[in-house]
C-alpha cells in the first residue's frame, strides 16, 4: 500500500507537471513589468450608457480598468477631443445622419453623433475612474478636420500625436490596451502600436464595442492578423 508520504509526492510531481505544461503553452508572462504600459482609451461620458456615443456596456470596464492600473508602472489615459463641429461628426455634414461613412481627404470617415467636444462634461472621464497612478492624459482628435482613432496616429496616418515617442522614452515595449471602444479607438491604437514596433496585447473584458455592421468582427481579424495577442483581466491580475 501507499504511503502518506509517497501519495504527496504523487500529488506534487502532477502539480509540476501541469504548472510545466503551462509554462510552455504561456511563453510570454503576462504579468506587468518594467518594459509594459497600460493605455486606457477614451473611457469618457460620451460613451457611457446615456452618452451621445454610448457604448453599450462600456461603463463595465470602470472597476476593471480600476483594478488593473495598480499593477502597471507607466498608465496612459486618453481622451477623445474634439473641437466643435468637429468633421467626424454628422452635424458638421450637410444631409448626412450618424454612422454614415462620407470619403475624406484621408479616406473614409464614418460620421459619428456629436462627442466628447473640448471642455464639456460629456468629454470628462468617468466620475469613478480612479487611476490616480497614470502619468500621462494624452488627448487627440483635435484637429478640427482630422479624426484620430488611434492614440498614436492621426487618420491622415501621418500626423503624430507624440504617444510613440513618449512610451519609447520611458523604455516601453509592450502595451496593454483597454477601454472604449473595442472596434474603433481601441483596435486602432492597438494596430498602430503593432506598426511602430511594440507589443500589444488587448485585454477583452476591460474594453466594450460600439459594434457597427460588423465591425467587432473585422476588428479582431486585423488585430490578430497585426500579432495583437488577446487576453483577459484574470491572466494579468494574477
Ligand atoms: C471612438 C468613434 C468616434 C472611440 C471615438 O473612442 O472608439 N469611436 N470617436
Ligand atoms: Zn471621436
Amino acid at each position: 500500500m501507499m504511503g502518506r508520504r509517497t501519495a504527496m509526492a504523487g500529488a506534487a510531481a502532477v502539480v509540476a507537471a501541469a504548472g510545466a505544461r503551462g509554462a510552455e503553452a504561456q511563453p510570454t508572462s503576462l504579468r506587468p513589468g518594467f518594459d509594459d504600459a497600460l493605455l486606457v482609451i477614451d473611457v469618457q461620458n460620451c460613451f457611457m450608457p446615456g452618452g451621445s456615443l454610448a457604448v453599450p456596456r462600456g461603463d463595465e470596464v470602470v472597476p476593471v480598468v480600476n483594478a488593473l492600473a495598480p499593477g502597471f508602472r507607466i498608465v496612459v489615459l486618453t481622451q477623445d477631443w474634439h473641437t466643435p463641429g468637429h468633421a467626424s461628426f454628422a452635424s458638421s455634414h450637410s444631409a448626412r445622419k450618424p454612422f454614415d461613412v462620407v470619403r475624406m481627404s484621408y479616406g473614409n470617415q464614418v460620421l459619428w453623433p456629436d462627442h466628447c467636444v473640448q471642455g464639456t462634461p460629456g468629454a470628462e472621464l468617468h466620475k469613478d475612474l480612479v487611476v490616480p497612478n497614470a502619468q500621462l492624459i494624452l488627448r487627440k482628435g483635435y484637429n478640427p478636420r482630422v479624426d484620430s482613432y488611434s492614440a498614436f496616429l492621426e487618420a491622415d496616418r501621418r500626423t503624430k500625436t507624440g504617444l510613440e515617442a513618449w512610451l519609447k522614452a520611458k523604455g516601453i515595449k509592450r502595451v496593454f490596451c483597454a477601454g472604449l471602444a473595442t472596434d474603433f479607438c481601441v483596435a486602432w491604437t492597438a494596430l498602430d502600436a503593432r506598426r511602430l514596433g511594440f507589443e500589444a496585447v488587448v485585454i477583452e473584458d476591460a474594453c466594450r464595442a460600439i459594434d457597427l455592421d460588423g465591425s467587432l468582427d473585422k476588428a479582431w481579424a486585423a488585430m490578430t492578423r497585426a500579432g495583437v495577442e488577446r487576453a483577459v483581466s484574470a491572466d494579468i491580475l494574477v
